[in-house]
């Protein structure tokens, strides 16, 4: 029998901090312990509102990162406060909110109080410059495999240095989210990785290295400012004397952090092609492997890099949870409510159809919110909560056709993934069976299995990816199937909902 080993996976996602520590004992994986720190009600004295800083612009979307730094040493504290013998805890890594910029100056302090994150779409007449100086949208995307988005790291950087050039010359270190946290972690200064450096419109897919004419396209003297980007399975360093003499921790290895979605791809066992994960968080995604790059001609996808070296593909819908409970909170529901609404209106709702842009969306591109229904009467609370799953679930069925995956299976996750009457929805739109994860939060089971793999190969007795997901990153439980009646119904509402979306679109 082999000593027992540990491995933990952080999150820092819009809304909270969370954490899995996962256990292997003789070749086997079980989770030991699950936490989450919620910004709003852990740490008050910042005044986020569900992790974003209140803004009269809907779209300026800014967080404090002092604030990620204060719920890491929460959850360290919790971590040591188990009480339970932490010397198998063999490493440690990370995912977080993917875009978002840590803004540092040379004493380590911030240059700006503020980052800009994911949700941000102020940056429009940047992203046109970004574009216009390499080429084009085609050449930006084929290279960096996204055309330039608003949200994109670049771009933010671009308007940083623009509106605030004296802070901006201050600046020192820009790191994402990932690669800052990961920095409080180790004590120096953290590399990124190709998954979430992905993120930013700087990277090149192909060479996997900062691409020079977007690094000098985007904001003077950035070269300097950027962190190196290292394979995913590197070995950064390990846990700061700092936290290991404050709460006990051991000298674990710290494996290079990455973005959300990139972790949740192992987090959800997608290490094959040929199948996707939909993520119903903050944010909504659909994702899966891509053994080879494909960009998106048609403009909304992306392609980042995946922690096995491969690649991803992903669509990003902005008016996931937040629009849920938009509706909820407007008919005074909760989820059982919600999940009762849908169980009393019939699949199609009778051709009532909404688009849920309470803010600006990503994916199609609308700058400015507004929800939009079409015989829809508004006071109908039960038709209104249907008609806002539906148009998630069309929206995200007619956009991820340019991954070319025949969707058959999907491993669903995220916080409203534990509602089965909005996976059955998604079950009927897709055509396809849906399974939930063993473990909700699959960016951070992604990151304790990222932990494992990296520290097996720096150990010497490397596992294969199949090997780190078999017990725990496979889905679990009862499957949701397609009504076939309900099918057929979706598949003539799919068109007549983009052709909402495009009229909507069109007339603004
Ligand atoms: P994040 O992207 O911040 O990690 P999570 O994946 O933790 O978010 O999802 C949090 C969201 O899950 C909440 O904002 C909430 O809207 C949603 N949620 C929680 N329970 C339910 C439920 N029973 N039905 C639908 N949505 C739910
Ligand atoms: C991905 C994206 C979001 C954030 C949410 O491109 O913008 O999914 O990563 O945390």
């Amino acid at each position: 029998m082999s000593s027992p080993q540990s491995y933990l996976g952080l999150d820092s996602s819009t809304q909270s901090l969370s954490a899995v520590l996962v256990r292997v004992a003789d070749g086997c994986a079980s989770v030991a312990w699950e936490h989450a720190i919620v910004f709003d009600d852990a740490l008050p004295k910042y005044g986020t509102r569900h992790g974003v800083l209140p803004s009269d612009d809907p779209a300026v979307a800014v967080s404090p990162p002092a604030m990620w730094v204060d719920a890491l040493e929460q959850m360290l504290s919790a971590l040591a406060a188990r009480g339970q013998d932490l010397s198998t805890l063999c490493a440690i890594s990370g995912a977080a909110q993917q875009h978002g910029s840590v803004y540092l100056a040379a004493d380590g302090g911030f240059s700006r109080a503020v980052a800009p994150i994911w949700m941000d779409t102020s940056t429009r007449d940047e992203c046109a410059e970004i574009t216009a100086a390499l080429g084009g949208a085609a050449v930006v995307a084929a290279r960096t495999g996204s055309r330039v988005f608003e949200r994109f790291t670049g771009p933010q950087i671009r308007k940083f240095s623009e509106t605030d050039p004296h802070a901006y010359a201050e600046t020192t270190r820009v790191h994402l989210v990932s690669s800052f946290l990961a920095s409080q972690l180790i004590g120096s200064d953290a590399p990124l990785e190709p998954g979430d450096a992905s993120g930013m419109n700087l990277m090149d897919l192909a060479t996997r290295a900062w691409w020079p004419d977007a690094v000098e396209a985007t904001a003077p003297g950035l070269a300097t400012r950027l962190p190196l980007i290292v394979p995913a399975d590197t070995v950064i360093g390990t846990v700061a004397p700092h936290w290991r003499t404050r709460f006990g921790l051991p000298a674990a290895r710290v494996v290079v952090w990455t973005g959300d979605n990139p972790s949740s791809l192992i987090g959800t066992g997608l290490i094959e092609e040929g199948r996707v994960a939909v993520s119903l968080g903050t944010s909504d995604t659909i994702f899966g492997l891509m053994r080879e790059p494909r960009v998106d001609n048609g403009g909304t996808g992306h392609v980042f890099g995946a922690p096995t070296g491969d690649f991803m593909g992903i669509t990003v819908f902005k008016n996931g949870s937040l629009a849920r409970e938009r509706v909820r909170d407007e008919y005074g529901l909760d989820w059982a409510g919600v999940s009762a609404a849908l169980r009393s209106t019939p699949p199609g709702n009778h051709g009532r159809l909404m688009l849920p842009w309470f803010d600006p969306e990503i994916t199609p591109d609308v700058r400015e919110p507004g929800v939009h229904r079409r015989e829809l009467d508004p006071a109908d609370a039960s038709a209104n909560v249907r008609a806002v799953v539906e148009a998630q679930m069309m929206a995200m069925a007619n956009h991820s056709a340019w991954m070319g995956v025949d969707v058959r299976d999907i491993h669903a996750t995220g916080g409203a993934a534990v509602n089965d009457d909005i996976l059955q929805v998604m079950a009927d739109v897709f055509n396809a069976r849906v399974r939930r994860l063993q473990v909700g939060n699959s960016a951070c089971l992604g990151a304790a299995l990222r932990a494992w793999h990296a520290d097996a190969a720096a150990s010497g007795e490397p596992l294969s990816w199949h090997d780190v997901t078999r017990d725990l990153g496979q889905p679990a439980g009862r499957a949701l199937t397609p009504r076939p009646e309900a099918v057929e119904i979706y598949r003539a509402l799919r068109g007549r909902y983009a052709e909402f979306e495009k009229t909507a679109r069109g007339a603004r």
